[in-house]
């Protein structure tokens, strides 16, 4: 892990941005640049909290339960799925969603853009551990920017000599003032496959209000969705590049009470809207190829 010391004089900003360590030992990135707050753990390499200086709210959640362990995944904010998403196909037990969200990455960059935003970048790169899982050689970045805007892009270079396939998401979770009291826009009439319906295909009729369990896998689906919240009075506009797939997800209150590092009545607390590569949507990168998954959370005042 690098050093707090190190990390601060490195790429430390004056009055905008520095590192801490919490009780568990993690690093957090605290920044602050004018225009909006943020938190980012180097654990994952996740962001835990943003919030534009003129909303009340924060544009994610985080789970009071959340739990700040090696080999745990933080629940909340935007976690990284790499390099697989869902449940491990391999047959060999291996951790849902990849095991990029369950490790520390190192900071590669820090930078003032000229709009005043900052740019953090953080990366991981393949060591003994995950070419036992995935045999594999790869670089893998994510840059945040905290500007007016969220901006998360993350890159993957494969820097072996070999041909992989991975699919991928930014599994964010968006805080709600209700669940009730939201409504998803932007996938009428497209395709997606049930979740909890043995992966059925349908399509979407209409926008998309929560009142029971969702996990669902849009296809084809468009540059920009829509989520509105009438209790916070504000509409987050999520467009993403690099995939084609949008996840929607709510454990609702049954499954909620299997999750251990969620409350009972979080379910109404949060909603993720995922941008995705899944199913029949991977990617395909032979050596010295790159690809990029980009999405911009704005957050707009009804
Ligand atoms: O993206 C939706 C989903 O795959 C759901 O099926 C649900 O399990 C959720 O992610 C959370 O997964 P996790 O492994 O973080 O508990």
């Amino acid at each position: 892990m690098q050093e707090i010391e190190q990390l601060n004089s490195k790429f430390g900003i004056t009055n905008t941005l520095s590192f801490e360590q919490d009780e568990s030992g993690f690093i957090m990135v605290l920044i602050d640049n004018g225009i909006s707050t943020a938190t980012v753990s180097t654990y994952g390499g996740q962001i835990l909290s943003f919030q534009p200086k003129n909303d009340e709210h924060d544009l994610l959640y985080l789970s009071e339960h959340a739990v700040y362990e090696d080999g745990q995944a933080i629940r909340g904010g935007t976690p990284v799925c790499w390099p697989w998403f869902g449940d491990d196909v391999s047959g060999l037990g291996l951790p849902s969603h990849g095991f990029v969200r369950n490790q520390q990455w190192q900071v590669v960059q820090s930078q003032v853009l000229t709009d005043g935003s900052t740019s953090l970048t953080l990366m991981l790169t393949d060591t003994d551990e995950s070419r036992a899982v995935w045999p594999y050689q790869f670089e893998l970045y994510i840059e945040i920017v905290i500007g007016k805007k969220l901006t998360l892009s993350l890159t993957t270079k494969n820097t072996g000599s070999k041909a992989f396939t991975f699919t991928q998401a930014l599994h964010t979770y968006f805080n709600i003032s209700d669940i009730e009291q939201v409504m998803v826009s932007g996938l009428s009439s497209k395709y997606y496959l049930d979740k909890l319906d043995r992966f059925d295909l349908k399509m979407q009729v209409g926008d998309i209000a929560v009142n029971q369990e969702v996990d669902r896998i849009y296809q084809a689906a468009p540059y920009m969705v829509h989520l509105k919240d009438s209790g916070f009075k504000r509409t987050v506009a999520i467009s993403s590049t690099g995939g084609h797939t949008t996840v929607v997800w709510n454990p609702w209150s049954e499954t909620v009470s299997s999750i251990k590092d969620l409350d009972d009545d979080s379910y109404r607390q949060f909603i993720c809207i995922e941008t995705v590569n899944a199913a029949d949507d991977n990617v395909v990168l032979a050596a010295n190829e790159q690809h990029t998954l980009s999405a911009v959370y704005s957050v707009e005042a009804d």
